[in-house]
Formats: C-alpha cells, sequence, structure tokens
C-alpha cells in the first residue's frame, strides 16, 4: 500500500525512531509499504519516519548505470549503526520529505555497518560513494535529522524562505473544497 510521505516542516521528522524489536509480519507489511511508496514518488531512499513510522528503519534502492531500480538490489537495514566511517565527499541530495531542494552535502566516503535484515539476522555491510551517501541520508532521518540541517546558517535560511514560498503558493492553488 502506498502511504502518504510527511514533509518538512512536518515536527514528526525530528522524532528519534525507536529500535524495531519484532521482525514480524507488521514489520514485514512496513517495509514493503515503504518499498511500494518510494518507487511510487521516484525515490532512491525512504526511512521509516518519511511514512510517519516512528521505528529504526530504512531502504535503499540505488539505480544502474542506464538509470533503472532493480529490486534484486533493494537493501532493507534494521536497527543499523555506523562501526566506522572514513574520508569525505560532497554530493548533491534531495530528500522526498523537502520537495525541489536540492542541495551539496558532506558525508563520509566510506562507511561499515551493521545492521539486522527484515528476518532478524544480523549483518554488516560495506559502501562508499553514493551507497555511502543514501546510508548516511537514511541514518540521519532516523536520528531525527535533515540533510538542510549540514548547511551553512544562511544558506538554510534562505532555502527555508523559499520553501516556505513555494509550499503557500501550492496551498493556493489547492481548490478548498466546500463539504
Ligand atoms: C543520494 C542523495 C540522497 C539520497 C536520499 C534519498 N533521496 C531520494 O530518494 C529523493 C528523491 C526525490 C524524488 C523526487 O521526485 C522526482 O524526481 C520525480 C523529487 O522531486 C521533487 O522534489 C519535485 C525530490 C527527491 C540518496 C542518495
Ligand atoms: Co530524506
Amino acid at each position: 500500500m502506498i502511504r502518504p510521505i510527511i514533509t518538512y516542516p512536518d515536527r514528526r521528522l525530528f522524532l528519534r525512531s525507536s529500535e524495531v524489536e519484532r521482525f514480524d509480519d507488521e514489520l514485514h507489511r512496513l517495509l514493503d509499504d515503504m518499498y511500494e511508496t518510494m518507487m511510487a514518488k521516484n525515490g532512491i531512499g525512504l526511512a521509516a519516519i518519511q511514512i510517519a513510522v516512528p521505528k529504526r528503519a530504512l531502504i535503499i534502492n540505488l539505480p544502474d548505470e542506464e538509470g533503472h531500480q532493480h529490486k534484486e538490489d533493494l537493501l532493507e537495514l534494521i536497527n543499523p549503526v555506523i562501526l566506522q566511517q572514513e574520508g569525505s565527499q560532497l554530493y548533491t541530495e534531495g530528500c522526498l520529505s523537502i520537495p525541489e531542494v536540492y542541495e551539496e552535502v558532506e558525508r563520509a566516503q566510506w562507511v561499515k555497518v551493521a545492521y539486522f535484515d527484515r528476518h532478524g539476522n544480523e549483518r554488516t555491510l560495506e559502501a562508499e560513494g553514493l551507497l555511502a551517501v543514501a546510508i548516511q541520508h537514511e541514518m540521519d532521518h532516523l536520528d531525527g535529522h535533515l540533510f538542510i540541517e549540514k548547511l551553512p546558517y544562511l544558506k538554510r535560511k534562505r532555502i527555508e524562505k523559499e520553501y516556505r514560498k513555494r509550499q503557500k503558493r501550492g496551498s493556493a492553488q489547492t481548490p478548498v473544497r466546500n463539504l
């Protein structure tokens, strides 16, 4: 089921999500819904809090060189923890919860992550480049952080002002229904 994505400045995006304790059908339904929702919105990564579920679960499905996403490449990370990180890289990030904002952010170039899969098996993963960026971006969501918080103060203020203006314009164009 496709679920609504909550968008900035919704306060729930700033919550710390709780550990997943049960690797049951409810978790599997959540992960399946996250995948359906992410694909429907042309995303490559999504954290559970973005569909208003404050659980430490995230998914990532990076496209291949031709821009196609394959479900076999889907990563599901439950209760992830960064064990090691090295280097730095700049990447222009976007987020389904902050539509139309794309900004360059600095992240570690390489990370090693421990996590659980949907069945509760412990796993580790080493990632670099775009996958490392995606993991760090989504893990920030689990702690209630957004990529715009990493921008310099004045840049963030300018972006927030433009974003609010766009939101106002958008809602002004939405017809009010008389119920
Ligand atoms: C690198 C950088 C960031 C991430 C986190 C995952 N981010 C996304 O999946 C963002 C997706 C996104 C998709 C949008 O929709 C379309 O392009 C059709 C979009 O569009 C608008 O805002 C209008 C914005 C973001 C992983 C790796
Ligand atoms: Co995001």
